[in-house]
């Protein structure tokens, strides 16, 4: 008999670190976890297994399916906007390569369990392309189907393993005659920029507030890569890990669309600022754009229209800016840093 596990690709990442804590805390799932980077001891006592490898290695893939019977697939493995800009075709296989495979063993453990096996796949705000500010300004709350035209390989790979997956749950191998039989329950969330008191994200864009808030907490001076008026959506990442777990809960005919935006608020550079040096008086922080990034930035939506999540599976935020500020992240990176 195999066991029946989760699955958690990019386990020790932001979002991976937040997820694995949550899951394992309830005891309720046995969890296989797997990155390229050691996992921290922190998480470890979770996780039934932890494979150190690449999700671009079939072999070790292969050996998963004969060991484990997958119930839901987590995958967060991927590289982020900006350091996917150093190196597009390397984000390219992580990003894209990884996602097909991993839909592909999805659907082997489909077939085997006679089931669909969950896929829950976080995307993006990165997803959109915004053509100026001035459209960015214009465009307000921004929904799933509007502006889906990314500028960065990261959002492009995104929007595209979004189709990957909605094809897999719904048209693979269309032609065949048991078409339709075991293919794979996939959903998504497009995630704004995510902020943890826990760890601090590497590679992306949104960056810059973690890392003002981090960096003020430390006592480190900081220079911000965008402009002070530079909007996006944020979210805690308690928020986050609520949101995908309440995704993967939701029964499959409630789900009006495989893609949805979800959101908390949308403060610009400045309100961030403002609230780190309210926590922390004596933090040193300087605007300094970075052309390039900042493009990036204002070609995302400075807010999107979550009410897809809130009508289909009763979403909504746990945490404004000032809950999320006041009583998450202040009191508890104060006691990390401390
Ligand atoms: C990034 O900045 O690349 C990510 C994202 C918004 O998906 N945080």
């Amino acid at each position: 008999m195999r066991k029946e596990i989760v699955l958690i690709t990019g386990a020790n990442g932001e979002m991976g670190h937040g997820l694995i804590a949550h899951l394992g805390e309830t005891k309720k799932y046995s969890i296989v976890a797997m990155d390229v980077q050691p996992l921290d001891d922190s998480l470890r006592p979770y996780c039934e297994r932890f494979i150190q490898g690449d999700i671009l290695d079939l072999m070790l893939l292969g050996r998963l399916v004969s060991e484990f019977e997958i119930r839901t697939i987590y995958h967060l493995a991927s590289i982020l906007s900006t350091k996917a800009e150093y190196n597009p075709e390397t984000a390219h296989r992580v990003n894209v390569e990884g996602t097909l495979n991993l839909l592909r063993l999805a659907v082997e453990q489909s077939s085997w369990q006679g089931r669909p096996v969950k896929f829950i796949y976080p995307s993006s705000i990165a997803a959109y392309g915004l053509p100026s500010v001035a459209a960015k300004e214009k465009a307000g709350k921004v929904k799933e189907a509007d502006w889906c035209q990314p500028i960065t390989m990261y959002g492009v790979n995104k929007l595209y393993c979004e189709h990957l997956g909605r094809y897999y749950t719904t048209n693979y191998r269309q032609l065949a005659a048991d078409h339709n039989k075991f293919t794979v329950d996939f959903r998504s969330i497009r995630f704004p920029g995510l902020v943890s008191s826990v760890t601090i994200p590497t590679g992306g864009t949104s960056d810059y507030g973690p890392e003002m808030l981090h960096h003020a907490a430390q006592g480190i001076p900081y220079s911000c890569f965008v402009r002070p008026d530079s909007r996006l959506p944020f979210m805690v990442m308690p928020d986050a890990i609520k949101s995908l777990l309440m995704l993967e809960a939701v029964s499959r005919e409630k789900l009006t669309q495989l893609v949805y935006n979800v959101t908390s608020f949308s403060p610009t550079a400045l309100d961030f600022y403002n609230q780190v040096k309210n926590a922390f008086p004596k933090a040193v922080v300087t605007f300094e754009p970075d052309m390039a990034r900042q493009a990036i930035v204002d070609s995302w939506p400075a807010d999107v229209d979550d009410s897809m999540a809130a009508r289909d599976w009763t979403w909504k935020p746990d945490y404004n800016e000032k809950r999320a500020f006041d009583e998450y992240l202040i009191p508890s990176i104060k006691a990390r840093y401390s």
